[in-house]
């Protein structure tokens, strides 16, 4: 049996067989978890749904939700209560920032809506997504949300939503001092880069990504499936103890402050 049989976990933030989201739906679908899917407009609709059918669950579980609408992130847990009588896990794996603020000078490309339009999608929406599931959450239940290192130390480019990440992975803090009393643990997985939909328009992705793999203790890049373990893993009874807290999947790239020249 699975570690996490008989656990109930809501996925936000499938785009694609290669979103991160993916790759944890894969890892708690093999432990034994039961899943249902968001999607935000209708033209990610017929991806979710097959994804969703791949891991046992029927459309029925699959829900449309633009993070910007709290209508929607209600109907969402409105719908849930069709099939489901509680929630244990809800993974939040979103972000967005203007594509045009994520390219130059962080001074000069940012604004005062791109601000906001990263911060009300990338961190407040966590927040929302707990508020609106919080009557259906059990004891026992663990929210997760995926961070970026570049929340602490600057990188290029990455510019509004390095102040996003850093508002997300506070409210991780926030949020679990608020639910632990009711046993409901919010933690955040800070993993290295990925190439996903969300690094597709990203310029030198490629040279980011080798020269992360080049800094690394393990002298490579990461993949979903290694995030998605940890994820099962944080959501489960394993991870009873840990709460507030950011895990890094980076391969060690973070614990690096030089890189070493191979042999
Ligand atoms: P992805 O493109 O596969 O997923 C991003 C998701 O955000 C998509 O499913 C998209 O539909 C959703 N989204 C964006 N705006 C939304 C909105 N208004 N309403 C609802 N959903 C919305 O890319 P990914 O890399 O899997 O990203 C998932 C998370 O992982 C993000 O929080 C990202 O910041 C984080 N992350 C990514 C990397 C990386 O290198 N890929 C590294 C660390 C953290
Ligand atoms: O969190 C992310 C990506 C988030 C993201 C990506 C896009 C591209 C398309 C947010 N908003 C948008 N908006 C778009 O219009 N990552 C951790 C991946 C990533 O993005 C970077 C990185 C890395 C790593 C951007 C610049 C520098 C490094």
């Amino acid at each position: 049996m699975g570690f996490l049989a008989g656990k109930r976990a809501l996925i936000v933030g499938v785009a694609s067989n290669k979103s991160i989201a993916y790759g944890i739906a894969e890892a708690m679908h093999r432990e034994g978890a039961e899943l249902a899917f968001t999607y935000q407009n209708d033209k990610l609709k017929s991806r979710v749904v097959k994804a969703a059918e791949g891991f046992g669950s029927s459309e029925a579980l699959c829900f449309p939700c633009d993070v910007t609408s709290d209508d929607e992130i209600q109907g969402v847990f409105d719908g849930l209560k069709q099939h489901w009588d509680g929630v244990d896990i809800i993974v939040h794996a979103v972000g967005f920032a203007p594509g045009d603020e994520l390219d130059g000078n962080f001074v000069d490309v940012t604004s005062r809506d791109g601000f906001r339009m990263a911060h009300e999608i990338s961190s407040y929406s966590f927040v929302a997504l707990a508020k609106a599931g919080h009557d259906m959450l059990r004891s026992g239940g663990s929210l997760l949300t995926l961070t970026y290192h570049a929340s602490q130390q600057t990188v290029p480019n990455y510019n509004v939503m390095g102040l996003a990440k850093a508002s997300l992975e506070a409210s991780v803090r926030y949020m679990a001092s608020s639910l632990g009393p009711e046993g409901i643990r919010v933690n955040g997985i800070s993993a290295g880069p990925i190439r996903t939909l969300a690094a597709s328009g990203i310029k030198k992705f490629r040279s980011m990504l080798d020269a992360n793999a080049a800094k690394s203790p393990l002298k490579r890049n990461i993949t979903i499936a290694e995030v998605g373990n940890t994820a099962a893993f944080l959501a489960s009874d394993l991870a009873s103890g840990i709460t507030g807290e950011i895990t890094y999947v980076d391969g060690g790239a973070r614990t690096v402050a030089m890189a070493f020249d191979e042999e």
